[in-house]
């Protein structure tokens, strides 16, 4: 691909192996149950996620909008970070349609939010308190620059909240960015967490989909929300047949993809006028931004780099995030590199 698009992983494309998987798929209708491609990829995924059972759904987006409407009742409150997807980037459902009262605490630099905090944030029995419901962390944490959630952070949150009869729900879009860079099953990351979405069109490259996890009966309540949000979606093995094959054959090449991140950001952060946002990258995004010293804007930056056919994303006046991804290969992260020094210089 001529063009070198840091702007996120979700712009990558399926992979030949997946059109080719997607053309054969064996489909029925799913709303009957009848699919036997989303059923054996609904499987796949309760499986890594160690969770009775799937649900296949459209986005990460919807994923994380049924968990919580089936999860919480009208005036029910959830608590997430305040830097967390579900809050800034999913347009409000949950409180939109879900009628669910979202509480923030402030995101920890490491993702996390903070346990004494937390523990203040949950509502005492009290006809004046909505009820907390529910806990939300995001594992890879996205806006706190792609860092990762330990696994003995999600089972202390786990062990907290379920002592306070309040459920987890985990958005891990990213969950297998994690279990790679950590070397540790997803299921071990997930284990806590009452729900987990997770996405296949992200860094795995399948072209749509995502699949949210949990027990028989939280999947089987949230089968009907998902007819309720329109995300009921008939002969879809088609795209769950990609699905499959992000499994099999797209984890466990992460790494590469991290490895590429780290390598931009020690050619970034060595770039007179760029900084790191957030350090050295843990998985596959890089966040930096202008020094005081640069006089152009972050717009004229990602512009400049337009017209060499490089795209970044642009977060903050002076702030870039840069994700990598299987589209993006050695030659590109030295091509960056190289547009970048010419851009701010
Ligand atoms: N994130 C997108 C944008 O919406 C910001 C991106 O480019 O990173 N959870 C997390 C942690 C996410 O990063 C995203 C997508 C979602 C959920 C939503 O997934 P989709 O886009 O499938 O609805």
């Amino acid at each position: 691909m001529d063009r070198i698009d840091f702007r996120s992983d979700t712009v990558t494309q399926p992979t030949p192996a997946m059109r080719e998987a997607m053309a054969k798929a064996d489909v029925g209708d799913d709303v009957f149950g009848e699919d036997p491609t989303i059923n054996r990829l609904e499987e796949m995924a309760a499986e890594r996620m160690g969770k009775e059972d799937g649900l296949f759904v459209p986005s990460g987006t919807m994923g994380n909008l049924a968990a919580v409407l089936t999860h919480c009742q009208r005036g029910d409150e959830a608590i997430m970070g305040d830097r967390g997807h579900t809050f800034l980037f999913e347009g409000g459902g949950v409180s939109a349609l879900g009628g669910v009262l979202v509480h923030t605490l402030p995101n920890l630099a490491d993702g996390s939010l903070d346990l004494v905090l937390l523990e203040s944030a949950i509502r005492p029995e009290d006809m004046h308190h909505p009820i907390t419901r529910l806990v939300i962390l995001e594992n890879t944490h996205n806006r706190c620059g792609g860092v990762i959630l330990s696994k003995k952070y999600t089972e202390e949150v786990g062990r907290f909240v379920h002592n306070k009869n309040i459920l987890l729900h985990l958005d891990g879009a990213r969950i297998f960015n994690a279990s790679v860079a950590l070397d540790v099953p997803a299921k071990e990351l997930t284990g806590p967490a009452n729900s987990v979405t997770f996405c296949l069109s992200k860094a795995l490259c399948a072209p749509v989909g995502s699949v949210l996890c949990g027990s028989n009966d939280f999947i089987h309540r949230a089968r009907r929300i998902r007819k309720m949000l329109g995300g009921g979606m008939r002969q879809a093995g088609v795209l769950a047949a990609a699905g499959i094959v992000a499994l099999e054959q797209m984890v466990d090449r992460l790494p590469d993809d991290h490895r590429r991140a780290r390598q931009l950001a020690e050619g970034l952060a060595e770039i007179p006028g760029i900084r790191l946002s957030f350090g050295m990258p843990q998985t596959n995004m890089v966040f930096a931004e202008l020094t005081e010293k640069i006089t152009k804007t972050g717009m004229q930056i990602v512009d400049e780099l337009k017209k060499e056919n490089i795209l970044i994303g642009n977060v903050g006046p002076r702030n870039f995030r840069m994700v990598t991804h299987y589209w993006v290969d050695d030659l590109g992260i030295e091509k960056t590199l190289r547009a970048m020094k010419k851009a701010v210089s």
